[in-house]
């Protein structure tokens, strides 16, 4: 008997007839994580209204999260490591299969942008730490200085007090953009910045800036990004693995579900854990499920813009 199958069928059938997101495709088509995806969403909107490419869309769009100085999991303004130091990972993908990223890289106000770079001025898919820092410099990247924001600092200290030097994984500390979107001629790209899991341990690196786990293109298919607890993301490739799934016909929202489930089945810390998944397909359908109620997502396409809260495997 393979591991799947001690999942209760039960939560399956129960969370399949449950609330799923609308099945209409549209193209143009962005998507994001959580609700800061809809200020996102609407940059990457205008970027392609005004003749950017889907590549352009995607990384400006999560500039603006990466700016928000009221976002406490993406960007420097984010919640630090148990440290105290704030660590940024980030990625891009095009879906010709062209993809960088950065993983715990210290000061640098946009990572995606360093990401970018790291895709299109360099031989290599991942740089990390010191030498993204460094290749930050070199490519003209200013550097910020390194002051917790008012609102990390107070958490910070909020958190050393009961600590105990652990780093805590709840359903709430962690709330990552990842961006998904289609241009009308078929492209696909995506894109994920966080500050990662707060008080994690110094040197962590969650998902995002890993590429098949926090986000996976392919204009073949279509186009798959994660939030919420890394470890258990990477742990089932969760982006590629739903690529995959839409590749062998599930729709985005079937391939979504079958991924949390897989996710279900392998964590150790089922109590404790949230994930999200997010997905596109090439025809410009979609698809949004998490582990638990909370998760919700921005769309934008021609017709609109709305928050969608995604169905769930526990109700
Ligand atoms: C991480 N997946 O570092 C990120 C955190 C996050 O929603 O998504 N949050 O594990």
């Amino acid at each position: 008997m393979s591991t799947l199958a001690t999942v209760p069928l039960a939560g399956i059938a129960r969370n399949l007839s449950g609330k799923t997101a609308e099945t209409i495709a549209y193209k143009p088509h962005i998507l994001s994580t959580w609700n800061h995806g809809m200020p996102a969403n609407d940059k990457a909107w205008e970027v392609l209204e005004t003749g950017g490419s889907i590549l352009d869309a995607v990384e400006q769009g999560v500039m603006v999260t990466e700016n928000d100085l009221s976002n406490l999991s993406v960007g420097l303004q984010g919640l630090p490591d148990r440290e105290g130091i704030v660590t940024l990972d980030a990625s891009i993908m095009k879906g010709d299969g062209s993809c960088g990223a950065v993983a715990f890289v210290r000061q640098v106000k946009h990572p995606i942008s360093l990401a970018r770079k790291v895709m299109e001025n360099t031989p290599h898919v991942l740089l990390a730490g010191e030498g993204a820092r460094q290749f930050a410099i070199a490519e003209g990247m200013p550097l910020e200085e390194e002051v917790l924001s008012p609102n990390a600092e107070k958490a910070y200290e909020r958190w050393k007090e009961n600590a105990k030097y652990q780093p805590i994984i709840n359903i709430e500390n962690h709330d990552t953009i990842g961006m998904i979107g289609l241009d009308e001629t078929g492209s696909l790209a995506g894109s994920c910045t966080t500050s990662g899991l707060a008080y994690k341990m110094h040197g962590r690196v969650g998902d995002s800036p890993i590429i098949g786990a926090g986000l996976f293109v392919d204009d073949q298919v279509g186009a798959a990004t994660a939030t919420g607890l890394g470890e258990e993301v990477i742990r089932i490739c969760g982006a590629f693995l739903i690529v995959e799934l839409m590749r062998q016909g599930r729709t985005p929202q079937e391939a979504c579900e079958e991924a949390v489930r897989r996710a279900v089945a392998k964590s150790k810390n089922l109590d404790s854990t949230q994930i999200g998944f997010l997905a596109l397909n090439k025809e410009g359908s979609f698809g949004g499920y998490a582990i638990r109620p909370g998760f919700n997502f921005a769309q934008h396409h021609a017709n609109g813009r709305s928050l969608i809260d995604a169905g769930s495997w526990f109700n």
